[in-house]
This record gives C-alpha cells, structure tokens and sequence, in this order.
C-alpha cells in the first residue's frame, strides 16, 4: 500500500490532483489543513492510498508521504487520522457548499454549516440557519454572510444558538390540561419504545409522586404485547386494562375519571397498517383531552423518519417523543422534525433503563447534542 499526500488551495483541487495521479480506485484516508511545516505545499492536504506503487511526481505541490510503508509509519498515519476525523468531516461537509456561496465567508460561519450538516440537519435548513443567524447578527435580513467581520467568531455563534432555540419548542407536561385524568397516549412504528417510555413515564410522573396511575393497552396486535405492560404493571404494582376496541378503551376511562394519570400504550404501526387502523386515529385526534406523543427513534435514518412524521399526521400528534438517543450521535433529525412540524419535543428516552433513562427534553440538550461537533467550542449561552 501507499500513502500519499497532496496539497492545495483548496480541499477540491487537492482530491482532483490525486484523483488524477492516483485513479477512482484510490481511497481517501484524511482530510485536513495543512500544518504549518508544510503550509507552504498548499493550504489542505488530503491523504490517499493506494494498493499498487505509483510512479513518482515532480510536481512540488504533491509531497509523497510514503518512503518504505513501515507498521510505525502506518499506525502513525492512522493515529493521525483518528485526530483528524471531526476536521476532516468538518472540512469534507464544508467543501459539499457551493463555492461561490462560501467565496469570502469567515470559517465560523462555514464550520457552522459543516457542524449542522455532520449532526444531520438538513442542508437546506442549516443554510437557512446559518443565514438567518449571520441576519440576525448584522440585524438585516437577507444580508451576506461575509458582512460577518471575522473577528465576530463569539458574536455569531451566539446568533446561531439564538436562531436554533427559535426553531423548535419543547414541553413536558403531561396532559393536554391540568384537569384530572390527564390523558397520554403514546403512538409510532413497531419498537420506537412506546411501551417501554410509557413505564418510565408512569414510574417518574406517577408512582413517584404518588399519584393514581392507570396504564391501558390498545395493543391486541401484537401476541404478548399487553403481557409486557402486564408483566410491567404487576412489578409495579399498578393497574392495567387492555381494550380491544375504541369503544372499549372510552369506557375504560369513562370508569377511571378518578385516577390522575392514565397512559395509553397502541400499537407499533408500519407505513402499510397506518391505513388499516381506521378507527384508531380518528378516536384518538377527536379527543381532545388525550395528549399523543408520537414516539420515534432518534437513531432513524432523517428521510425515513421525515417519512414516518409524516404517516403518523393522521393522529395529529400534540408532541415528538424521542427514544434511542443512546444509540446515535446525530441528533439533527431530531431538531429537523421538531422545527418541520412546528411540534413541541416532549421527552428523550437515552436507554433501556426503566425508569432512569427518560429525561424532559431541553433546549439546551439537545443544541448541545448537535454542536458537540464544534469539539466544544460553541457551548449553549448559559
Ligand atoms: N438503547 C435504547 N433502547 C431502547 C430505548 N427505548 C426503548 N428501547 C428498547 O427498544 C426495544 C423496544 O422497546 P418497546 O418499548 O417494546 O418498543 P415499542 O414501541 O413498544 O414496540 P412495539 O410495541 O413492538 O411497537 C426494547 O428492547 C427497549 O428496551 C432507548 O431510549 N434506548
Ligand atoms: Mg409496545
């Protein structure tokens, strides 16, 4: 193998320069800027390798990295490399921006975009953003972002965080009233954690604070679905009906006016069944003293979740409930749907654990999930 590295102005002409020696076969091991021993090569240098020996290059822009390849040389490269990996993302998202759009722009302000486009906001939306926050800056809409002076780093991460939080919404309340019984129903595709939340949520709202909680499965598709809640219930000492039809499930609450919180577990619905269960939505979106969270994995691919939102609109949800934030570290298709649908976010489910990983979802939270890819350095204003 050999490892070559090539340096340009910019990160696209350094891949085309290796493109062109090296071939489609190439692999691309890092991308990053230059340091300064070598800056004078060119401002970014990209590394390839290849599996057969190239030919040497005269070119002085295109300094060869290889020598005898050695397993310190290698597992230096790949230390290297590991070091690298955020900028290298930062600086390969960065170069996916149109260039003249970037022309002039400070690295703020670019690394911006690169930060919420590598959490997985949309990029359409994270120029909306980054636009509206440099507006929001030079407090004239519509303005240039390269009216953003470069010593206004500080500043304009603020306005970003600014522009974020007016975004998207959240609230944990549960209920769509304070009147007794505050009714939740959780809805959403097969194994989103609906009923593992709705225990977690009974635990910490209900039996915590002592209050009269009755747990209620619309579940009858599944076989053992109701036993879960069941086997849930009886740990916890709590009552739980299973009703077999809408009809059923009114009753139910009808007779159980006196509890304080009643939790409704449903069925996981894929994209086809959301059709077939023709009573189950309309029940549930006339009945305004439900409150229904749609509850999605935060780890889902953003256009299958986009998607899935979009399915689920027959319920017309109250909130977004987000499960599985263990499991990604992209949260932007969290923020994509909560500002898309103008929602409020309700809940983040962060584990398995019942009931410890079940959090109220914060503003704060969650832009400190997504600018975690600015390696610290753009922090939610205090
Ligand atoms: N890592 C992780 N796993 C979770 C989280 N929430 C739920 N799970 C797991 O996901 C699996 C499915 O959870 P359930 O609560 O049964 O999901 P569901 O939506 O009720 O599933 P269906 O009723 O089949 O549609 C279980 O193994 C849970 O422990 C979470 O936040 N993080
Ligand atoms: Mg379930």
């Amino acid at each position: 193998m050999k490892i070559k590295s090539y340096y340009s102005r910019t990160v696209e002409d350094a891949m085309a320069s290796a493109r062109q020696e090296l071939g489609p076969e190439a692999m691309l091991l890092n991308t990053r800027k230059a340091p300064a021993e070598s800056r004078h090569l060119g401002e970014y240098e990209v590394v390839f390798a290849t599996l057969a020996p190239q030919p040497s290059d005269e070119d002085p822009s295109v300094a060869s990295a290889a020598g005898t390849s050695t397993s310190d040389r290698l597992s230096q490269e790949f230390s290297e490399l590991k070091r690298e990996l955020e900028g290298m993302r930062r600086a390969l998202t960065r170069s996916a921006y149109a260039p003249s759009e970037w022309a002039g722009v400070p690295q703020d302000v670019s690394d911006a975009y690169a930060t919420l486009t590598a959490a997985e906001i949309s990029p359409d939306l994270a120029r909306e953003i980054v636009q509206a926050a440099g507006a929001r800056l030079s407090n004239q809409r519509g303005s240039s972002l390269r009216t953003v002076s470069r010593g206004d780093g500080a500043n304009f991460q603020r306005a970003l965080i600014e522009e974020l939080q007016s975004r998207f919404t959240v609230d944990s309340s549960l209920g769509t009233s304070q009147a007794t019984p505050r009714i939740v129903a959780l809805i959403g595709p097969p194994g989103s954690g609906k009923t593992s939340t709705l225990v977690k949520l009974a635990v910490n709202y209900g039996l915590a604070a002592r209050r009269g909680v009755l747990l209620l499965s619309m579940d009858t598709h599944r076989v053992g679905a109701a036993d879960q809640l069941r086997g849930y219930a009886a740990i916890l000492g709590v009552n739980v009906h299973v009703a077999e039809t809408t009809g059923a499930l009114a009753q139910t609450i009808e007779e159980n006016r006196a509890k304080e919180l009643i939790f409704i577990d449903t069925p996981g619905l894929t994209q086809n069944e959301l059709d077939d269960e023709a009573a189950l939505a309309p029940f549930l979106s006339n009945r305004p003293d439900i409150d229904i969270h749609l509850v999605l994995p935060a780890s889902m691919k953003p256009a299958d979740l986009t998607r899935i939102v979009d399915g689920f609109g027959v319920f017309h949800p109250d909130r977004l409930l987000f499960t599985r934030l263990d499991e990604t570290g992209s949260c932007g298709s969290i923020f994509n749907e909560a500002a898309r649908t103008g929602k409020p976010l309700s809940f983040f489910a962060t584990g398995q654990r019942i009931p410890e990983d079940l959090e109220v979802a914060g503003q704060e939270r969650l832009l400190d999930l997504i600018l975690a890819g600015q390696g610290g350095r753009v922090r939610t204003a205090a």
